[in-house]
This record gives C-alpha cells, structure tokens and sequence, in this order.
C-alpha cells in the first residue's frame, strides 16, 4: 500500500496510490495528513478499513506530487554498506581511519540532514553547490518513522553530497551534506512491509546527461550491515521526535572518482518496493 502527498487545483491533499496512473484522494475519508496515517499503530490497516470505491480518482498526470514529509526532520546514517566504507576512505587523507573504525562500531553515523520544508520532492531539483567540484548522488532506503520511533513506512532518498569537501576534512560533513536543495525524498511512501521483505529490494539510480546514461548502478538494500531498528533506535537516543523523523540509511552505490554530477544531469533513483524518484541537477 502507498500514500502520497500531492498537490491538486490549490490544495495540498493525501491520496492512496490505486496504480500506475491513478491516485485516490482520501480527503472525503478525513485524511488530509500523512502524520495521521503515519502515527497509526498499523497504517496499513487503517487504510485497508477505507471504502476505496467511494474516494475520488485523479490521474497522477494531473497531479504533482510533493515529497511524502510534512514536519519531520530528516536525518541520515553513513557508511552502512561495504561500498560506502572504501569509498570515503579512498577520498580522504586523515580521515580514512574514522570510516573504517565507524562501519565496524556499535555507535553508526547518524547525521542531520535537512527540514521538512527544505525537501526536495519528484521533479523539484536537486542542488550542487556552487564552491563544489566533486559532486554525487546518493540513493538510500528513506525510514519514515512515527514519533515513537517505530517503522511506519519506506521512501526513496537523495541524499547529495560533495566529495571533495567531505574528503578535504571530515569537519567539513555539515558542509558537504547540508545545503540547499541537498535532500530530495519520494514519490511516495511505502506501508506495510516487514524488514525482510524491504532487504530484499534493489535500489538502483541512472543519471542522463543530454538524453543519455552517463551512470547507472545499483545495490540490494540487504547489504546494509544494521538492522532498520538499530539505527532508528540510535536516532532515537536521548532525542524526541513530535512530529516523527526520517532516517537515510545510507549508500551502497558510488560512481568511480571520475564522475561528478553536472547542471540538468536527471537523477533517477528507483527501489523496487516504492517506485521512482526523479529530480534534475541545479548548482546552488
Ligand atoms: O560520512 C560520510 C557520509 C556517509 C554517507 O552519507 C553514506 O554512507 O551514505
Ligand atoms: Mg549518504
């Protein structure tokens, strides 16, 4: 089951996903928050309690959707794939030590990411900065997490990042992960999956330059080394979260260091269980 934010005419409403090209608005049912789903025990459930037959269909092409977050922080956790851990210590000096010495920890890297209000949604842009010259996308399984800090749904993540400035020093994270147009989160969320069955989904991300694949990749979301509960656990340490969170898990899939993004380079980012997520490249 999916849900999705999207605006219609001038109004920001919720609507269920009934199949490729339609959406259900649930406006007429008293859903006009994804938080009132997302805190449910079982949001699946709820839905399912819902006479479909009598919601408004719309078509999707006649919507937009707005990326599935209403006032949750995002935050994002880091080098939870083999791959991510050999990537960033290959592009950094005196920081390669804290890669390795983080994937095998305990503790995970957990970092803020962005606001709700500065996500980037399907077809917004995605920024590069502009004092950047080694720049990328990152694909990850997005948690939507409810305020207990339970798994209420999946979502797909960009999660942008300049290499060059992360690997000059690691002090320069904030810099390298948080800036304008640096989080795109959607299409939509997911509901209603176990973990085992999300390890099993492949997220798999295409850039196009100029009409064509200038990158493509892909990874199993199994091949992250936590459990969704463990990292949600630590974001939820000694924090509170009202209005729920969201959590990035993390990369497996790195261009080589000869690949930096361009502007109007078009990301897609796709994970099997949710969909598609796609935003074109502007420098900020
Ligand atoms: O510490 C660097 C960031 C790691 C990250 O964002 C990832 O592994 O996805
Ligand atoms: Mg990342």
């Amino acid at each position: 089951m999916k849900i999705c934010r999207f605006q219609h005419r001038d109004s920001i409403r919720v609507g269920l996903v009934a199949d490729h090209s339609t959406i259900l608005d649930l406006t007429p049912a008293g859903i006009t928050r994804l938080s009132s789903i997302l805190e449910e025990e079982n949001p699946a459930a709820r839905l399912g309690k819902i006479e479909q037959e009598k919601l408004p269909r719309i078509p999707l092409a006649q919507v937009q959707l707005l990326a599935p977050i209403e006032q949750q922080e995002v935050w994002a956790a880091g080098v939870t794939y083999l791959r991510s851990k050999t990537a960033r210590m290959e592009e950094s000096d005196f920081s390669a030590n804290a890669y390795d010495k983080v994937y095998s920890a305990d503790r995970p890297e957990i970092f803020f990411k962005s606001l709700a209000e500065k996500v980037s949604g399907p077809g917004q842009p995605v920024g590069i900065r502009k004092d950047a010259k080694w720049n990328v996308p990152e694909p990850e399984l997005a948690l939507v997490l409810n305020s207990k800090g339970g798994i209420a749904g999946y979502t797909a993540g960009n999660d942008m990042s300049s290499r060059d400035i992360e690997g000059e020093n690691l002090l320069y994270l904030p810099q390298a992960k948080v800036y304008k147009h640096s989080c795109a989160l959607g299409p939509w969320i997911t509901l209603g999956a176990t973990e085992a069955e999300v390890r099993e989904w492949i997220i798999r991300i295409s850039i196009q330059r100029d009409g064509s694949a200038v990158f493509s990749g892909e990874t199993s979301v199994g091949r992250i080394k936590r459990s969704f509960t463990d990292l949600a656990h630590y974001l939820f340490r000694s924090q509170e979260f009202p209005h729920g969170a969201v959590l990035l898990t993390g990369t497996g899939v790195v261009p080589d260091d000869t690949f930096t993004l361009r502007t109007n380079d078009i990301t897609e980012i796709e994970i099997s269980g949710i969909g598609t997520l796609k935003n074109t490249v502007a420098v900020v």
